[in-house]
């Protein structure tokens, strides 16, 4: 019998948006893994001595533990190259970087803001936080207007990437009313909750 070279296991959280990021990179290159489930409250033994900061995702490739989502998914893309998720020239690559980067550092704190409000973030955190979020989701919009992809003409880790917070944001209950006109956002995200990849991540037991 032929071993298996590609031992996957991805440490997990169902609604984590960063696990999203992860597990729709390995359903998008149809790699089989392993999940194990983590309960945020009460990380594995494993877990907390893997990351050092203790968070959800973190994947073992055969002996390689790597932590951080968007680390992963740029390690699965050089090490499972096909199919491709990100594009080949250095500009269009730096912009995957740049939208994961905002991403990060801007968008989600931007949507954690609105989402969470006070419970969360002081009152001087809070004060103008719906209209950061709109800039941000101008920034979306601006981008989709005249293309199907945040970056290229295919979907790639920076659509893989942002996408987890649009979703939140559009769950969010109080849902900010600037969105209704955010229509090209709107659809990405709709072509995004309905790709493969996306229905598989979240087809695990509910929690
Ligand atoms: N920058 C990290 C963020 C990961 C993260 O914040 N994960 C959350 C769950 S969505 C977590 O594990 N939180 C546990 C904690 O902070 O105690 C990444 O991209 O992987």
């Amino acid at each position: 019998m032929i071993a298996n070279m590609n031992n996957l296991t991805l440490y997990s959280f169902r609604r984590c948006p960063f696990a999203i990021r992860v597990r729709m990179v390995l359903h998008e290159k149809k790699l089989p893994f392993k999940t194990v489930d983590e309960d945020l409250k009460n990380f594995s033994e494993g877990l907390l001595k893997m990351h050092p900061e203790a968070k959800v995702p973190v994947l073992i490739h055969n002996d390689k533990v790597i932590y951080e989502s968007a680390i992963i998914t740029e390690y699965l893309e050089e090490q499972f190259p096909t199919p491709s998720l990100m594009p080949k020239e250095p500009k269009a690559r730096c912009d995957v970087r740049l939208w994961t980067y905002w991403s990060n550092q801007i968008f989600k704190v931007a949507v954690d803001q609105v989402k969470y409000g006070t419970s969360r973030f002081s009152e001087k955190d809070c004060e103008g936080c719906e209209e950061r979020l709109k800039l941000c989701v101008i920034k979306i919009e601006d981008q989709l207007r005249d293309n199907d992809w945040l970056v290229g003409d295919e979907c790639s880790l920076a659509d893989i990437h942002v996408f987890p917070f649009v979703r939140q944001l559009w769950k969010v209950s109080k849902r900010p009313e600037f969105l209704e006109a955010m229509t090209k956002t709107k659809s990405w995200l709709d072509s995004m909750l309905n790709r493969p990849s996306f229905v598989k991540a979240m087809d695990v037991t509910k929690k």
